[in-house]
């Protein structure tokens, strides 16, 4: 049994000499912590002989401390009976904010992905929202994503019975309701306290997949329980430590939840992302990093600069060998730029690619995604029939869906507003998705020109764009081109004759060109 302790105890350690703090309940003594915090120390003080819970549980999973600190420094349990008003005032901070101006909007009131990103903006902290929103460098690859799927023009069928509609697809061997996954996004904590338990949970209640990521913040065993038997993928950062990857592919092994390996193959180093760069805040950890301290370096705040100093720069297609070593998961590569590495995935006995620029938080100026997959389209389809091409980055809305099946994609990974999903809980995410979790064709009846118990975001508008499009079947469109008018960005496409002049012609002709 933890001894009690008063709050009128735990405010006389109130100094950096002397410093206990509370954390959900429980008292620490963090005087010989405090140097080495990562975030640094002045955050600590400022709570010495306080309760800091809220902002610890903005930034931290909640085991963090627990299985950070020694027992000499666990005083005991906070005795709740001691509790005075002035206590519960001094734990108010300027940060605070007024809930009238901050509020997020009630989640009836979201009714598609942007508006999860607005409410995100306008009742995150400030760091959340850097974190998430942001991007690499001028954004401009983030915008152009998201610019160029509104460039595609549909080709509408009309007078077809689309009274039923099947979006029900496989995607690398798994049943889903629809073909979308949820991208990888490292600190769901940021984002909510319930983290990425939100998106398996809702994810599982949607009936597709989440794609956990290597730095969440949550244990995966945690987020695996969420939704006991359901699928889930793995996006692997390969680490400087080969070792530590090794481990974390045979604790992979032992989850069979997991179906496939998302191996990031864009972020050889972390990009700059300044917004997030210019807010210095207290550390988030992913799980992976266990025990180790994100490395701060001099440049700023940002989460991933921080904390994804163990990425290997030198992970090459070479390794391909090792890693499949290491896992008899089918491997997708996700960050593929171009028609030649797409070939190359393909050569090398990939189960597929993920056609990203990671959002726009990579390379910034790479290509938009959809001009990446217009690309391969023209220049290589085949790798299009003989692997599974998923595509991410600006999707926003179901008719996006429908465009890059269209294109040949499998299927699309929707990342940030499935993120800004998570300050609404899991319920959050489902709504995000579809509110539906069973699998079925779904009908129009007489009664109801729209099915209204049907999915809320995401589901209800596939389907509605399939129906309006003459499309009946998802899985019957993947690739026909008959449904989409791309003129406006073929214009944009480098002309063929001029593809790959350096492997076609050799430097020679470019130097002649000079
Ligand atoms: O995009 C990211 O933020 C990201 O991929 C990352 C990388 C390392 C640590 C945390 C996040």
């Amino acid at each position: 049994m933890s001894p009690k302790v008063s709050v009128s105890e735990i405010s006389k350690h109130a100094s950096p000499d002397d410093c206990w703090v509370v954390v959900n309940g429980k008292v620490y003594d963090l005087t010989s912590f405090a140097p080495s915090h990562p975030g640094g120390a002045n955050i600590i003080y400022a709570w010495a002989g306080r309760d800091a819970s809220k902002t610890y549980n903005e930034y931290h999973a909640k085991n963090l401390i627990e299985n950070e600190l020694g027992n000499s420094d666990k005083k005991g349990d906070l005795d709740e009976s001691t509790v005075t008003d002035t206590w519960v005032k001094a734990q108010k901070t300027e940060e605070d904010k007024t809930p009238d101006q901050n509020e997020k909007p009630p989640l009836s009131s979201i009714i598609n992905l942007n508006d999860f990103e607005e409410a995100f903006a306008k009742s995150a902290s400030k760091k959340a929202n850097a974190y998430v929103a942001g991007a690499s460098n001028d954004l401009l690859t983030l915008r152009a994503n998201a610019q160029h799927w509104q460039r595609l023009w549909f080709r509408p069928r009309v007078m077809k019975n689309v009274s039923k509609v099947q979006m029900r697809t496989k995607i690398l061997g798994q049943e889903v309701s629809m073909p979308v996954w949820i991208a990888p996004m490292g600190a769901g904590i940021l984002s909510g306290p319930e983290a990425e338990a939100a998106l398996g949970a809702g994810a599982a209640a949607s009936g597709i997949i989440h794609c956990m990521s290597t730095a969440t913040s949550l244990p995966i065993e945690e987020i695996l329980d969420t939704a006991p038997g359901h699928p889930w993928f793995f996006q692997l950062y390969v680490d400087k430590q080969r070792a530590k990857s090794e481990a974390l592919l045979r604790k992979l092994a032992g989850q069979p939840q997991f179906k496939a390996l998302f191996v990031t193959a864009d972020l050889p180093v972390v990009s700059k992302r300044e917004a997030d760069e210019r807010i210095r805040t207290v550390e988030v950890r992913p799980q992976y990093l266990g025990g180790t301290k994100p490395a701060l370096d001099s440049k700023g705040g940002g989460i991933a600069r921080n904390n994804g100093g163990f990425i290997d720069p030198t992970f090459n297609w070479d390794d391909l060998a090792w890693l499949k070593k290491h896992t008899r998961l089918p491997i997708v590569l996700k960050g593929i730029q171009s028609v030649v590495d797409a070939k190359k995935a393909l050569g090398m006995g990939c189960a597929g690619i993920v056609i990203s620029n990671h959002g726009g938080r990579a390379l910034d100026n790479a290509p938009s995604t959809v001009m990446i997959l217009l690309e391969l389209r023209r220049d290589c389809p085949e790798v299009l029939e003989k692997m599974e091409v998923f595509v991410d980055g600006g999707i926003r809305r179901g008719s996006d869906i429908l465009k890059a099946l269209c294109l040949g994609a499998r299927g699309v990974g929707v990342g940030r507003p499935f993120q800004c999903s998570i300050q609404y809980g899991r319920e959050g995410v489902e709504h995000c998705a579809s509110g539906e979790s069973v699998f079925m064709l779904r009908e129009v009846t007489h009664a109801k020109a729209v099915d209204t118990d049907a999915g809320v975001v995401l589901q209800d508008e596939l389907e509605t764009a399939m129906r309006l499009c003459g499309v009946t079947d998802v899985n019957e469109l993947r690739g026909d081109m008959s449904f989409l008018n791309t003129s406006e960005l073929e214009m944009l496409l480098p002309p063929e004759q001029e593809r790959y002049p350096a492997l076609q012609f050799g430097w020679s002709r470019i130097r002649s060109k000079l």
